[in-house]
C-alpha cells in the first residue's frame, strides 16, 4: 500500500506545475500543487494520512488524487486539459480528461468533511463541473448558465461544500456536455461513512470503474463527438478488453465493486461463478430488505450500482457487460451476416484481381479474434485477448475475477492463469456419436394462417448494415 507521502514521492515524477500562462503566480501561491497521472496502470488504493481513516478504493486502470488539509478543509485541485490515454497497448486516444487522465482521479472524502475543490480549465473552451448525486448548496452544483458562470479557458474556479451522505457518485462538465463527456471528461468520487453505518459493510476489497464510450474511426486517435448511439469503443474507464485491468482477490474476500454508466445506453454488468446483491445507488445504501440476489445489474444511462459479494470460488471468472456488441472493439460493425454463405468460387475469381481479398464470417465471427488482417495504425483487433486456452474473442467492457487461495491482503497483483484441479476443465469427447433422437410428433400447437402464402420460399435472413441504436 501507499501512504499520501509515498504517493507524492513516487508521483514525482509526474507532478507538473499549471503553466504560468494559465494561471497566475499569485493565484498559484494560494492553490495545491495539482498532482498529475499519465499512466493506465490500476494504482495502489491511496492510505489516507491525514483527515477521518478509512478503506480506501482501488480504480481500475485509475488512482485517487491527493489532497491538501487546509485548517480542517480538503483541498484537491483538478486541471481539465487534452490528454493522450492508452485505450490498451498499441492504441491511444487523444481525449479530454483531468489531471493527465481522463477518466480524471477518483476524489475519496469522508462523510461530514468539507471539501474545497479548484478547478483549473485548461481547455480550449469553458467548462465546469457537477457533483452528480451530491447533496450541496445549489451554486455549488456545476451547471453553467444556470447555477454559475462557466469556466472560461485559463481561469480557475473554486466549489466548496460539505459531503453530508456517504456513498458512490460522479463528476462531469455541466457545460458543452455532448462534446465534453464524449471526449471521456468524468470522474469517480467516493464519500466514505464516518462510523458505522447499518447500511454499509466493512468489504475487503473495494474497486470502482465508470463505464465510458468513443466513437474513433479505425486509424485516427481522436472521437467523433456527434455521434449519438452507434459508438464502437465500449470502456471501462476509458480501456478496452485487453487492455483492462483483472480485479485481483483473495478466496473468501468480501468484495464491492461500484459502477457509474456515462454512455449513452444501459449495461448489464454480469459476474460469472458467483451471485452478488445489489446494495446501493447513487441515492444511497439500498435497505437490506429490499436487497435481491442477482448475476446482471443493470446500468443505465447516469445510474450507479454498487454490488457486493463473497469471493469464495477459486477461479478465473469472466466480468463482462452482457451485450455482446459491449465487448468488441472497432471495425466490429458494419459487417454483413455471411454466416451459411459459401464464398469460395467467388473468392477464387476475386482474388485473381484482388490478391489480399478476404471474406469476414462465412463460418460465424471467431476467426477475427485470431486473422491476421492488417490493421491500420493505433486500431486494436476487434476481438482478441490471449487466455490459457487460446483467443479469448472479447474486446471493449470485459476483465476477470481472479478469485486466488494465495492471495495476500491487500495484495492487488495479477496471479497469473488459474491453475485448474485435474479433473475440472471442459474435456472433448472421443467416443462414438450416437444419432440424435427425434421426438415422433414434433409442432402442430400453432394456430392456422388464414391465408395461405403466395410460395413455399425459405424465408431469408438479413440483417441491415450499419445496425442502429444499441
Ligand atoms: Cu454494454
Amino acid at each position: 500500500m501507499l501512504s499520501r507521502r509515498n504517493f507524492f514521492q513516487g508521483a514525482g515524477a509526474l507532478t507538473a506545475a499549471v503553466s504560468a500562462a494559465a494561471v497566475s503566480r499569485v493565484a498559484m501561491a494560494a492553490l495545491p500543487e495539482p498532482v498529475m497521472q499519465a499512466k493506465p496502470d490500476t494504482m495502489p488504493p491511496l492510505v489516507p494520512g491525514t483527515g477521518r481513516p478509512y478503506k480506501p478504493v482501488v480504480t481500475l486502470n485509475g488512482w485517487t488524487l491527493p489532497w491538501r488539509m487546509n485548517q480542517g478543509v480538503k483541498e484537491f485541485h483538478l486541471v481539465a486539459e487534452p490528454v493522450v490515454r492508452e485505450l490498451a497497448p498499441g492504441t491511444k486516444a487523444h481525449l479530454w480528461g483531468y489531471n493527465g487522465q481522463s477518466p480524471g482521479p477518483t476524489i475519496e472524502v469522508v462523510e461530514g468533511d468539507r471539501v474545497r475543490i479548484f478547478v483549473t480549465n485548461k481547455l480550449p473552451e469553458h467548462t465546469s463541473i457537477h457533483w452528480h448525486g451530491q447533496r450541496l448548496p445549489n451554486g455549488m452544483d456545476g451547471v453553467s448558465g444556470l447555477t454559475q458562470k462557466s469556466i472560461q479557458p485559463g481561469k480557475t474556479y473554486v466549489y466548496e461544500f460539505v459531503a453530508r451522505r456517504p456513498g458512490t457518485f460522479m463528476y462531469h462538465p455541466h457545460a458543452d456536455e455532448m462534446t465534453q463527456m464524449a471526449m471521456g471528461m468524468m470522474g469517480f468520487w467516493v464519500t466514505h461513512p464516518k462510523a458505522k453505518n447499518p447500511l454499509i459493510d466493512e468489504v475487503d476489497r473495494d474497486f470502482c470503474f465508470l463505464l465510458n464510450a468513443f466513437d474513433i474511426d479505425p486509424g485516427a486517435a481522436t472521437p467523433k463527438i456527434m455521434t449519438m448511439l452507434d459508438f464502437n469503443l465500449w470502456c471501462w474507464n476509458s480501456r478496452i478488453f485487453p487492455g483492462i485491468d483483472t480485479l485481483n482477490v483473495r478466496q473468501g474476500d468480501k468484495v464491492r465493486i461500484r459502477v457509474g454508466n456515462l454512455t449513452m445506453t444501459n449495461h448489464p454488468i454480469h459476474l460469472h461463478g458467483h451471485e452478488f446483491m445489489v446494495t446501493g445507488t447513487d441515492g444511497g445504501p439500498v435497505p437490506r430488505t429490499a436487497r435481491w440476489p442477482e448475476v446482471t445489474t443493470d446500468v443505465a444511462v447516469g445510474q450507479m450500482r454498487q454490488v457486493e459479494f463473497l469471493a469464495d470460488e477459486e477461479g478465473d471468472w469472466a466480468f463482462h457487460c452482457h451485450k455482446s456488441h459491449h465487448t468488441m472493439n472497432a471495425m466490429g460493425h458494419n459487417v454483413p451476416t455471411m454466416i451459411g454463405v459459401d464464398h469460395r468460387q467467388v473468392v477464387k475469381q476475386i482474388t485473381k484481381l484482388v490478391p489480399d481479398y478476404m471474406v469476414m464470417g462465412e463460418r460465424g465471427m471467431a476467426d477475427m479474434g485470431e486473422m491476421e488482417m492488417p490493421l491500420p495504425d493505433n486500431t486494436v483487433p476487434m476481438m482478441t485477448g490471449q487466455g490459457p486456452f487460446g483467443g479469448v474473442e472479447m474486446g471493449g467492457m470485459f476483465s476477470i475475477l481472479k478469485v486466488r487461495k494465495h492471495q495476500k491482503p491487500g495484495d492487488y497483483s495479477d496471479p497469473g492463469w488459474y491453475r485448474h484441479p485435474k479433473g475440472e476443465v471442459a474435456f472433448e469427447w472421443t467416443g462414438a456419436l450416437p444419432e440424435p433422437a427425434r421426438f415422433a410428433a414434433e409442432g402442430g400447437q400453432s394456430m392456422p394462417r388464414q391465408q395461405a402464402a403466395p410460395h413455399a420460399e425459405p424465408l431469408k435472413v438479413r440483417k441491415p448494415s450499419g445496425h442502429q441504436g444499441h
